[in-house]
């Protein structure tokens, strides 16, 4: 899977995406990730990427033609991509999006928004528009490299034991929580781990962790 970031800021990225997992769905080849950057689609002697908004108000906009020129590459190097915009004016992404995306195989093209927005007209060449939540962030960086984590560990090769990913949080929909987990030692200041995981008795042990994972929802 081919990923391709658009971005004002690329050297956000490497210390995340050349890390642990990330780092080796790379080196598998399980995904290629590469970085456009915005600044070299700027007009002018200063490769101006801003402007001021129409109708007044604080602070400057991402212009439309910068934006477009940079996706139209992006398609270029990978017709069939999907193309993500990152903002908090999208629908919230959740989990049953991480699969429908991982699952379709397509390139994704993320364009990373900066400054107070962008010009709307841009959302005429994405295909998808998501919020990770309800905050404001400075920029499209950090939401795209939460949907990307997200989508790449879930191609098949990412992570160890396939079966891995079945049990957790969310997997099977957007509320499942995953029950709560313990290793050595039995007994940490005074803190037990639950007796019926010491008991070896597999059946209780699937009814306490059903039991906790609904509980969790509930929160
Ligand atoms: Cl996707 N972008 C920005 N700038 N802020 C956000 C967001 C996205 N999701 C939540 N807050």
């Amino acid at each position: 899977m081919k990923i391709q970031i658009i971005t004002l800021f690329p050297d956000m990225f490497p210390g995340v995406f050349n890390a642990s997992m990330l780092w080796k769905a790379q080196d598998r080849k399980l995904v290629e990730i590469s970085y456009i950057d915005l600044r070299q689609f700027g007009h002018g002697p200063r490769k101006q990427v801003d402007d001021t908004p129409y109708g007044g108000g604080d602070g400057m906009l991402l212009k439309v033609d910068p934006l477009v020129e940079a996706i139209e590459l992006a398609k270029k190097n990978d017709p069939t991509a999907v193309v993500i915009l990152p903002t908090p004016r999208g629908k919230t992404y959740k989990q049953s999006d991480s699969k429908r995306l991982a699952a379709a195989q397509n390139g994704l093209i993320f364009v990373c928004g900066r400054y107070e927005g962008y010009d709307e007209r841009v959302t005429n060449w994405v295909d998808e528009q998501f919020s990770i939540g309800n905050y404001v962030l400075t920029g499209g960086e950090l939401p795209t490299m939460v949907i990307a984590d997200s989508v790449i560990r879930l191609i098949p090769g990412v992570l160890g034991g396939e079966n891995s990913v079945e049990f957790e949080s969310f997997q099977q929909d957007d509320n499942n929580i995953e029950f709560p987990q313990y290793t050595r030692p039995e007994e940490f200041r005074g803190l037990k781990v639950p007796d019926v995981l010491l008991s070896g008795h597999h059946a209780e042990i699937e009814k306490w962790r059903i039991q906790e994972s609904s509980k969790m929802s509930e929160k």
